[in-house]
């Protein structure tokens, strides 16, 4: 724990920045209009808490006095109510980047009142160091404190706070006394990426080494406002595994334990990466009661099921950009933090999702999905191709570039009234070239190795629900019958599809 802020009533510990303490309404005030505000937050960790419910109400009272004012908002990933749902209420985000779950944003965009880029989240800081999404305007950064030299500690995520502070015209620090400062010295925030052509190789082989340095660096010219807080994060909370994740969790173990035994993987498996959400914790608990020791993670947040792995000692190291814990989980977190502190890496989102350090050592990625199509396509974002349920978040690039690239989802959704197994995905996030194994509470499909035509008959035999089976089987069949061609056959000839209209051109037919 830093020794310079422990004794000192405040936690703003340079005497510079301590001139620049304002109250989270006058902070506020000094965002423009039409700014591009980079935000701190991922998966309801880190988020400012202040200074965004303060611009809601600026938005407010400026929207009714006829004067619209909308922001560009950029963060890690999700945040939480006080931030992406308190913009989204008045309607203050024009553009919304690059991952959110927050369900009145999703109302807007879907409504057509909110535009949102989807954006893989390793690209995010490189997009805009690039400068392909235009100047970042402001930072609004939240840290558990600063040092007397004016470095930052980090809080409960870092996400792309290094690009923001680094990139962004001004910057505003809220500095939140509830984040324990036992996290100092979690954090390992790497400054040696270069832009091309200069890059060098990303000096790490193994999940739980440290590149980088503790803090976060800022420019403290441009530090406009500093606003103490002192304020929980919000996190989730997570069901209880239900008989179907823990019929996934179970058929993943036994493939697991399947590709040890072939030779393919050691029993101390290789990195783990987990992905968000219910069915995603149930597999760490699989975990945690398997068969595997010593095992690693290279992810992107770290959830209750990691830190129960962490604490039975099945799992010996976690590295992630983000802690995304329920209540209870986080208060064990604090609790043992001098625990957690010596096996937990918390970094920056370019590099927790790096596709080179993926691939060099050769993570475990597992994913959940909204639907999967008979040929091994995933649709991890749309719900009839045209409505967005949350992002494609990291899921992407931990997909292409894993050893092994796992997707899980229910066999159907809405009380069996939708089968997530369809015969063409509605919307595309992982093509069929980045997916290898499907998993539901039925069975596992390993596509490794195998033409469409193979992989749809496994798909429809393990995966999908007894119900919609027939009905898949059938499209199938018809589709080998009188389908436009046999290497992925496909019904789109038929009266009313949009790809009929050209189908029917016998010139247009491969
Ligand atoms: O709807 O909320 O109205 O009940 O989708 O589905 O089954 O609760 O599953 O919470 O794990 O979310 C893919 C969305 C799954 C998530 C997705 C409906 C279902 C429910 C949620 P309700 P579940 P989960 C790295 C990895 C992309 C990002 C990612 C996600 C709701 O995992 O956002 O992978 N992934 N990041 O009823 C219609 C279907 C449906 C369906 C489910 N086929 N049709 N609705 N639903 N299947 C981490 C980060 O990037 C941060």
């Amino acid at each position: 724990m830093s020794e310079a802020l422990a004794p000192s009533a405040t936690r703003v510990g340079h005497a510079g920045l301590r001139q620049r303490l304002m109250s989270a309404e006058a902070a506020a005030e000094l965002i423009p209009p039409g700014a591009h505000v980079g935000m701190s937050g991922f998966t309801g960790a880190g988020y400012p808490k202040q200074v965004p419910q303060a611009l809601a109400a600026r938005i407010a009272r400026e929207n009714d006095a006829g004067r619209p004012f909308r922001i560009g908002l950029w963060t890690g990933a999700s945040t939480a109510p006080e931030l992406d749902g308190a913009l989204a209420r008045v309607n203050g985000v024009e553009m919304r980047l690059p991952y959110q779950s927050d369900p009145t944003s999703r109302k807007r965009i879907n409504a057509g009142e909110m535009e949102y880029t989807d954006i893989h989240l390793s690209h995010v800081a490189q997009y805009v160091w690039f400068g392909f999404f235009g100047p970042l305007d402001v930072a609004v950064v939240e840290v558990a404190g600063v040092l007397p030299d004016g470095r930052l500690i980090p809080s409960s995520s870092v996400g792309n706070n290094k690009t923001w502070l680094d990139q962004a015209k001004t910057v505003i620090l809220e500095v939140n006394r509830r984040q324990p400062l036992a996290l100092e010295g979690m954090h390992d925030i790497y400054y040696g990426t270069e832009r091309p052509p200069h890059r060098r190789p990303i000096p790490m082989v193994r999940p739980d080494e440290r590149i980088g340095e503790p803090y976060l660096r800022v420019d403290l010219d441009k530090v406009i406002a500093v606003v103490e807080t002192d304020l929980p994060d919000r996190m989730s909370q997570f069901a209880e595994p239900d008989a179907v994740s823990q019929a996934i969790a179970g058929h993943l173990i036994d493939f697991l334990q399947h590709e040890v035994k072939m030779g393919r993987l050691g029993p101390a498996l290789l990195p783990l990466q987990s992905g968000v959400g219910n069915i995603a914790n149930a597999v760490l608990a699989g975990l945690n009661q398997g068969p595997f020791e010593n095992l690693n993670a290279y992810t992107e947040v770290l959830q209750d099921g990691m830190l129960a792995m962490l604490k039975s000692g099945k799992l010996a190291s976690a590295s992630a950009t983000a802690l995304s814990l329920s209540p209870e989980a986080n208060a064990e977190f604090e609790r043992e933090i001098e625990f957690y502190r010596q096996r937990i890496v918390l970094r920056p989102q370019e590099i927790s999702n790096h596709p080179e350090l993926i691939r060099r050592m050769g993570l475990i990625a597992m994913n959940a999905m909204i639907e999967a199509d008979i040929y091994g396509n995933v649709n991890s974002t749309h719900v009839m191709g045209s409505s967005i349920m949350n992002g494609i978040g990291g899921s992407g690039d931990f997909a292409r570039n894993a050893y092994l690239s796992i997707f899980m989802t229910p066999s159907v959704a809405k009380d069996g009234h939708i089968s997530c197994i369809v015969p063409m995905v509605s919307h595309v996030d992982h093509t069929e070239h980045d997916v290898q194994i499907i998993v539901t509470e039925h069975g596992l499909a390993d596509l490794r190795g195998l033409s469409p035509k193979e992989r749809a008959a496994l798909v429809i035999g393990r995966c999908a629900h007894p119900d919609y089976r027939p009905l898949l089987q059938d499209y199938f069949e018809r589709a080998r019958r009188g389908g436009a061609g046999q290497h992925t056959p496909h019904l789109l000839d038929e009266a009313l599809s949009w790809h009929g209209r050209y189908l029917k051109r016998g010139d247009m037919r491969p």
